[in-house]
């Protein structure tokens, strides 16, 4: 259930490396490389699945423990008061890795951010 041109599967086997954060027996998570605010995480399952409307919902309840374990770690180490969890399905509602993933995004009081409306 690995793709050899999948980029996300190619971190998950190690090929390729990243900022780990954590790592289960079905996840991934590590820092995005292009962050919109700092600390910015992914979540990314070990088993390569297209979208979230291919993927199988087993994953869902680890895909969720990770969104918990992760969350708190990092707005813990960041300060963040706020957390955004989004993901994309699709190009055209903005998906460029085909590998489906979770952005986990720290909000900061007043951080401007335009990404997700402010509270
Ligand atoms: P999207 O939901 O498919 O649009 O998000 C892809 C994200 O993966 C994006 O935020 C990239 O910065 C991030 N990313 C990464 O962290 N490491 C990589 O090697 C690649 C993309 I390619």
């Amino acid at each position: 259930m690995s793709q050899s041109d999948c980029i996300f599967c190619r971190i998950v086997r190690g090929e390729i490396p990243c900022a780990q954060i954590y790592a289960d027996d079905h996840v991934l998570s590590f820092l995005d490389i292009g962050p919109v605010n700092r600390g910015h995480a992914l979540i990314v399952p070990g088993e390569h699945h297209r979208t979230v409307l291919d993927m199988p919902a087993r994953l869902g309840e680890h895909i969720i423990a990770a969104q918990q374990r992760v969350g708190r770690a990092i707005m813990e180490a960041t300060g963040a008061e706020g957390l955004n969890i989004f993901q994309n399905n699709f190009a055209t509602a903005g998906q460029v890795v085909f590998h489906v993933h979770w952005h986990l995004v720290p909000r900061f009081p007043g951080d401007g951010h335009e990404l997700w409306p402010q509270g």
